[in-house]
């Protein structure tokens, strides 16, 4: 790549450049138009690589992967392309020369909109990963033109607004006209026989939707790999729309145009409505096979090698369930288009794909009801029906009498699309994403398909990329780990570990403390800043960010800390040490108890902020919109990191990761990745409380479990729940997480667990009075967290599973 040499040379292509973009002199141009320069910038300097890695591939019949993934949640591109191609500090320098600082530029780019939590998140760190190690590995998913939603809070409850990412345009994305395909919907399907005696299937009178992909750089670390996201965005055809005309019904082309345009309008539809589930079906199918359509496609005239040899050069992987429809899509391919036989189509299929589950929470299994799907979906449902056939055919004759077998790993049963079971029957490999969820899915979740087919199942623990989450977050902490160890890590994150050696030195703690104090001082400034709010950098930092839902009990934090004030309020003479409590995260719009808890730590934080009897040594406060970026604030100010979700409902958590590669220590339960972190940085250097796993199983299956009970032996718990609904906290009233507490004997353990959660705090505040352990406690979490890297995973991906190997470009 022929990079911009020094300061002087970027000023001169930024000029340049700026000048045709924008028509405009230098100083008239706003900051948006100054990133957007930039990333133009950075596309015409990787545009020969991008062209380059793609012909090598080909050239060298590299055996690529392809991650399809209905989220793709990016975080912001500018920064970490810059420290991807090593530029940032010429960029840096020039910008200020010109008048501006990069600090300023870079919040001018809009988070995506392509994402919401945990798994689209992991996915951005997967390919991040890919191209750093020069794996041939590509993303597909598709371009919502709105996001989730923007999150407010009014008069402290969540608000959504509209998340219209894409209103300035997006520099990162190439329109790629030339490589549209088209999506069949509807119609009907029906097999007739052929003129030698075979069968055939017949589809007509479906609707076509245009599939346009965008495609995004996915620039590499210090190489020369630029891989691809492929975002596919859907369009009428001109043709179907031209024929509706022509009909004489404008009503039908208009529905046809305005349906078209929904299927990549909205990331996640509300699918509380029979039309909202629709179209999100209609999404899954849409994104599956525009990108099969076009892998296959791409094979055919690169590698120009026979289908039958698809899955020796090709690798799908589909991340949880929503891109299942891999499986009849590409049996649909390899059948009526290419005209193999239905066992060597399956037979290539299995061998092509493999399933990651990311979740055992039963009401995130998706299922699709059968009519619907049929309508919607003709040909691919006639060929799962016979998956299905042959599959039930071949249990029953593995179990004969077995019914319960059959029931249990059917893909057809009870009027639905089970989908879980068609990925796991489909693929030739089937993981989770931590130790302990890998062991529930075999013995559980999955049980019986386990017991079919025991070496399909493996684990892979989940990673996050130290790129984004250390190097490009973190700069000051990078700096000090390049001084204490060198900079390899930078390049190969299992280096950390080598923190080890200086985990006791002194002067190396002191340096560690300050560069969490001045992280933490820079997490004020914008607390500042965006909430006229001082927070005291000396307090303890404690942040729960993710997703709110009740298996991940911010309940269960907010509940500590109305404990612990009104502790205070009752001991006016106690003194703890400062704490800041900070939360983050969305909660579905349609989650009543979610969002009431949001409600909760509002109205919480209101009353301890205000109360000036206590709010020297306690604050609390809601961050709206969490998203990567402010993550990227988040994680290295913090000095506690809350994960505790009760024990085996986290298939693994990525936050845990961010939290522990900057420093913070773990409060958590055994549960997801907590279990390896703990293991790997010692119980020691973690504060760990709460039912296991089995414990929780446990109550599940045999009962035992009151919460009344808990209400009645516990006068904390007591005045806690009956302050939900008397009105003092601020006059409000919370009657639907008392419910699930009380009356719908809490689910998710929450009261059970507070008296250990509450040691757990007394514990943390323990640990943090003696320093200089803290730091060096905080120091082995860093060295530790190199194994949690998305490198160390990708890789495991790619030898155990997709059979990949690096291609230096
Ligand atoms: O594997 C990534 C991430 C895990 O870290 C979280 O523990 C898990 O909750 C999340 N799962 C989902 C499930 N979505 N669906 N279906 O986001 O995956």
């Amino acid at each position: 790549m022929k990079k911009w040499q020094d300061k002087e040379e970027f000023k001169k292509i930024f000029t340049e450049k700026a000048h045709v973009l924008w028509e405009k002199e230098l100083r008239d141009l706003t900051l948006n138009e100054v990133y957007q320069t930039i990333a133009y910038m950075i596309r015409d300097l990787v545009s020969e690589d991008w062209i380059r890695t793609n012909e090598v591939y080909a050239e060298q019949k590299a055996k690529q992967v392809y991650y399809f993934s209905i989220e793709f949640l990016l975080g912001r591109l500018l920064q970490s392309n810059l420290i991807g191609i090593g530029l940032e500090d010429i960029c840096r320098q020039g910008l200020e020369d010109l008048g501006w600082k990069l600090e300023d530029v870079v919040p001018q780019e809009r988070d995506p909109g392509l994402g919401n939590g945990g798994l689209g998140r992991l996915a951005a760190c997967f390919i991040d990963s890919l191209a750093a190690l020069q794996l041939p590995g590509h993303g597909c998913s598709i371009r919502y033109q709105y996001g989730l939603f923007n999150q407010r809070i009014v008069d402290g409850q969540q608000v959504e607004l509209p998340d219209n990412w894409l209103v300035n345009g997006y520099p990162w994305e190439v329109k790629r006209v030339d490589k549209a395909v088209n999506v069949r919907f509807g119609g009907n399907a029906y097999m007739r026989p052929t003129e030698d005696g075979e069968l055939e299937c017949v589809h007509e009178n479906y609707s076509s939707v245009r599939a346009v992909p965008y495609d995004v750089p996915v620039i590499g670390y210090h190489n020369d790999t630029v891989n691809t996201l492929r975002l596919w965005r859907a369009e009428y055809s001109r043709e179907d729309l031209y024929r509706e005309l022509t009909l004489g019904d404008r009503h039908r082309a208009f529905r046809y145009k305005n349906n078209v345009q929904l299927i990549s309008r909205f990331l996640y539809p509300e699918d509380s409505t029979e039309d909202g589930r629709r179209l999100r079906l209609m999404q899954e199918y849409f994104m599956v096979s525009a990108g099969l359509q076009s892998i296959v496609r791409h094979y055919k005239r690169k590698y120009k090698e026979s289908m039958y040899k698809f899955d020796q050069y090709i690798a799908i992987h589909i991340n949880d369930t929503h891109p299942a429809l891999v499986v009849p899509e590409l049996m649909r391919i390899l059948l009526d288009e290419e005209g193999m036989a239905w066992e060597d189509a399956w037979d290539i299929t299995c061998r092509t794909v493999a399933y990651t589950n990311h979740t055992i929470l039963p009401e995130a299994m998706e299922k699709w009801s059968i009519p619907m799907f049929q309508s919607l979906l003709p040909r691919i449902y006639l060929i799962v029906e016979e998956i299905n056939n042959r599959w039930l055919k071949e249990v029953r004759r593995l179990y004969p009498g077995d019914e319960n077998k059959a029931r249990s790993v059917a893909i057809l049963w009870d009027g639905q699309v089970h989908m879980a079971h068609l990925s796991v029957l489909g693929s030739h490999s089937v993981n989770g994403v931590a130790e302990i969820h890998s062991q529930i899915l075999k013995d559980s979740t999955l049980h019986q398909f386990y017991t079919i087919f025991p070496n399909r199942f493996s684990n892979k623990t989940n990673g996050v990329t130290h790129r984004r989450w250390l190097i490009e977050a973190n700069p000051q902490l990078s700096d000090l780990i390049d001084e204490a160890i060198g900079d390899e890590w930078r390049l190969e994150p299992s280096k950390l570990i080598r923190l080890k050696t200086v985990s006791s030195d002194s002067a190396f703690l002191d340096k560690l403390a300050k560069v969490k104090k001045a992280r933490k001082e820079i997490l004020a400034d914008y607390i500042k800043k965006e909430y006229d709010t001082n927070i005291a950098v000396d307090s303890i930092f404690d942040i729960q960010i993710k997703r709110i839902h009740l298996y991940k009990r911010q309940l269960l934090n907010i509940l500590g800390i109305l404990h612990l004030y009104y502790t205070l309020k009752a001991n006016p003479d106690l003194r703890v040490r400062p704490h800041t409590f900070l939360f983050g995260g969305k909660a579905a719009s349609g989650y009543g108890e979610a969002k009431q808890t949001i409600k909760l730590i509002n109205v919480v934080a209101n009353m301890i902020n205000r109360d000036k009897q206590v709010n020297k040594q306690l604050k609390v406060l809601f961050l709206e919109n969490y998203n990567v970026s402010l993550g990227q604030l988040l994680f290295p100010a913090a000095d506690v990191s809350e994960q505790i979700s009760t024990a085996g409902k986290e298939a693994s958590g990525t936050g845990n990761m961010k939290f522990m590669m900057n420093g913070a220590i773990t409060l958590g339960t055994m549960d997801g990745a907590n279990v390896e972190i703990c293991r790997e940085v010692g119980m020691e250097h973690c504060v760990i409380f709460g039912l296991r796993a089995e414990e929780v199983m446990n109550y599940y299956m045999h009962g035992g479990y009151s919460s009344w009970n808990m209400y009645s032996s516990d006068p904390r718990i007591r005045q806690l729940m009956n302050s939900l609904v008397d009105g003092s906290i601020n006059g409000e009233h919370f009657g639907m997480l008392y419910e699930s507490l009380l009356d719908r004997n809490d689910e998710f353990f929450v009261l059970k667990d507070f008296a250990a959660y509450c040691e757990a705090h007394t514990e943390i505040s323990r640990r943090y009075a003696n320093q200089k352990q803290w730091f060096h406690s905080s120091a082995i979490n860093i060295a530790h967290s190199g194994y949690f890297s998305s490198d160390r995973t990708i890789q495991q991906y790619a030898s155990d599973i997709w059979r990949i190997k690096p291609v230096k470009v």
